[in-house]
């Protein structure tokens, strides 16, 4: 099986070295950026745009998703659906050092990271990461391209909207909603439920505006 990561920015250089650690060489990246053909990440060469996949072997080539979302993932969920279109299947990627507990259902091309816990009885969405050392207790959903981002708390049973950013070190006690297209900003505490689209900061997290995310 071959395995291409598609981007060669900052997710990219960490979701190569994960595969490394599981036991995966990764042949190739690809990146939008014409700039970055021909450069290395890891050690691992850019070899073109998107099109540069388009005579693999669908059956034996695996994509893995080397963008990240550090806002709703758009982007993210755009590449997911153009890849998925051109017949690609993106590999589910669990770094060795995360917990993934008993039942848990990971989609495809979910990205459980580095030191990272997901709890028995939980559901992981299709291209949702869960990033450095975000801890997830039981029962939770984590919606389709969703990022929870590095050491980022979820309480049991929360439920996660596709596409929404839960920020680095945010917590989320249990039994919460959050939509889609969310935003969580880093360090949030949040312990009523948020709307689709909403974005929130704070503790306890309030809604906020566009100006005042990171
Ligand atoms: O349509 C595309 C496309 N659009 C942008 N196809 C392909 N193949 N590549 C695309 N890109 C490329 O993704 C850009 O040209 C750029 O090289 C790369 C994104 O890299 P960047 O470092 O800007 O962002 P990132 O998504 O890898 O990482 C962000 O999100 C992570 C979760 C960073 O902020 C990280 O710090 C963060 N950990």
């Amino acid at each position: 099986m071959q395995v291409f990561v598609i981007g060669a920015g900052g997710h990219a250089k960490v979701v190569i070295d994960a595969l490394r650690r599981a036991g995966t060489t990764v042949d190739g990246l690809v990146d939008a950026d014409p700039g970055r053909v021909g450069s290395t990440v890891l050690g691992v060469p850019v070899l073109g745009g998107d099109e540069a996949l388009e005579r693999c072997d669908r059956q034996r080539t695996r994509v893995v998703n080397g963008i990240g979302a550090v806002g709703p993932a758009d982007l993210r969920a755009k590449v997911f659906a153009a890849y998925r279109a051109r017949g690609f299947v993106f590999a589910t990627l669990v770094d060795p050092s995360a917990v993934v507990g008993g039942g848990v259902v990971l989609d495809e091309g979910a990205q459980i990271l580095a030191g990272a816990v997901v709890q028995t009885g939980c559901r992981v969405g299709c291209d949702a990461i869960v990033n450095t050392r975000a801890a997830i207790d039981h029962d939770c959903h984590v919606g389709a391209h969703a990022h929870i981002a590095p050491g980022a708390v979820l309480s049991g049973d929360v439920r996660i909207g596709e596409r929404t950013l839960v920020g680095t070190g945010a917590t989320v006690i249990q039994g919460i909603r959050i939509g889609s297209g969310a935003l969580v900003a880093a360090g949030a505490v949040v312990i009523c439920d948020v709307a689709d689209g909403a974005r929130v900061a704070g503790n306890p997290a309030r809604p906020i505006g566009d100006e005042d995310c990171r």
